[in-house]
């Protein structure tokens, strides 16, 4: 087989990337390692920056996210038992859209399959080949067959633990990372959200967001321990903690249910550099992973999917070649602005173990400017919306 761009990975970064290069009359293979039904039964990301609305509105698929999702204007940070609106609208002139990853990814495989695109699941053993040549190819086994693809570029959208940034000379690629000693804890629950923006809640007992998928649809996290078990937490533990975490009109508001979906996740950042490999690219979790608490993992997906996707246009429509020599640093730029904005909103938000208490004064002092001062919240406000790309 042989196509333009051979896209390793399923999730957002691969489809996506594939829908905007098929618009564009750009041919490409998506493999993907695990089943349809697995990928769509992840529960992930729930928060769009324009950005991303912009960028699924011009691939054709974002007429259900309009009709079915949230925009919020603004979000409440949740401290001492008071609650404080940041208004993104009067700070920054924008929104953001609340709608999960799970139905975007959705709304991208009807899309691909509506095109008859090539999209390989269950795909086993992927590897990439001569990328450091201008023949690059990709080999992969299923049902038993091995199969080869030609190509002339690969993009590496498979993730954290993929095969792309693996595959990458080891000398050459750098990587950057900080673990947090801290993990979220999150439910799923058939119940009306506690409130109709999301809310950030920082609490001497660890941090708790309220945030939502519909009006029917709820999400919750809480912060726990690093070692905690998702066995040790039944739903009236949850909700208990829950309850002494966020502000009190809050809690006695809450509609509590049964979780039908429970998992902790750890949190860390991490960048690889560079992102460019002769003929193979990373995008997304391959290359860059953020804590949730910024709401930028899968915005950031998209800015690269945007980056990436306008080098290769322009290299297929023009023979132009520059925007794919800067596409590594230009998504390293943006990339590193997110990281730096996630990190600062894990640190005030947190309960760290080993926090003196002069670090947990300055916690309550950074929130308390953040919320008093226009210029504070404007600064949070404006990265939380997405800067631009
Ligand atoms: P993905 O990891 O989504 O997709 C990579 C795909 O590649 C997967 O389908 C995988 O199966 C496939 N793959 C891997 N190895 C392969 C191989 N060798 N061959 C073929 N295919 C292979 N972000 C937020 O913004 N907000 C959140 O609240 C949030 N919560 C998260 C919770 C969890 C538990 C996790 C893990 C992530 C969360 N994220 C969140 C981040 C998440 O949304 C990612 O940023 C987003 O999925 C990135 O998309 P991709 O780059 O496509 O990577
Ligand atoms: C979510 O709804 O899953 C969500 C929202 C905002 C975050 C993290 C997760 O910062």
């Amino acid at each position: 087989m042989r196509t333009q761009v051979a896209i390793i990975g399923a999730g957002p970064s691969g489809l996506l990337l594939s829908q905007i290069l098929h618009k564009a009359g750009i041919d490409s293979v998506v493999l993907e390692r695990k089943s349809l039904d697995y990928v769509l039964g992840r529960i992930r990301a729930g928060v769009l920056e324009q950005g991303l609305v912009d960028m699924l509105d011009a691939a054709g698929v974002g007429s259900r996210m309009h009709a079915e999702g949230h925009v919020h204007d603004g979000t409440e940070l949740s401290f001492e038992n008071k609650r404080h609106r940041i208004d993104f609208k009067a700070l920054t002139g924008k929104s953001v859209m609340v709608y999960g990853q799970t139905e975007v990814t959705k709304d991208l495989v009807d899309a691909r399959q509506g095109a008859d695109a090539k999209l390989i699941y269950e795909a086993e053993d992927v590897a990439l080949h001569d990328f450091d040549t201008d023949k690059p190819w990709v080999t992969y086994r299923k049902d038993g067959v091995e199969h080869r693809i030609d190509c002339d570029y690969i993009a590496g959208c498979d993730g954290y633990h993929g095969v792309s940034r693996a595959s990458a000379p080891q000398s050459v690629l750098k990587t950057f990372e900080r673990i947090y000693p801290f993990g979220w804890l999150g439910i799923l629950s058939e119940t009306p959200p506690v409130s109709d923006e999301l809310i950030y809640a920082r609490h001497e007992r660890g941090f708790a967001l309220c945030s939502m998928r519909s009006d029917v649809l709820s999400r919750y996290y809480v912060q726990v321990p690093l070692d905690d078990k998702v066995e040790a937490w039944s739903d009236e533990r949850f909700w208990d903690e829950l309850r002494l975490r966020i502000d009190e009109k809050a809690a006695d508001t809450i509609v509590t249910g049964p979780s039908i979906e429970k998992s902790i996740a750890p949190l860390r950042s991490f960048v690889a550099e560079p992102m460019k490999f002769g003929r193979m690219f990373l995008v997304g979790d391959a290359a860059h992973i953020v804590p949730p608490t910024g709401a930028k993992g899968l915005n950031l997906a998209a800015s690269d999917v945007h980056y990436l996707s306008q080098a290769l246009i322009a290299f297929y429509s023009e023979r132009d070649g520059g925007l794919i020599e800067a596409y590594s640093e230009n998504a390293l730029r943006r990339i590193w602005k997110a990281e730096r904005f996630s990190w600062w909103m894990t640190g005030l938000m947190h309960t760290f173990p080993d926090a003196a208490p002069f670090e947990q004064r300055m916690q309550l002092a950074e929130l308390d400017y953040v919320t008093s001062s226009t210029a504070g919240a404007a600064a949070m406000a404006e990265n939380y919306v997405g800067l631009p790309y």
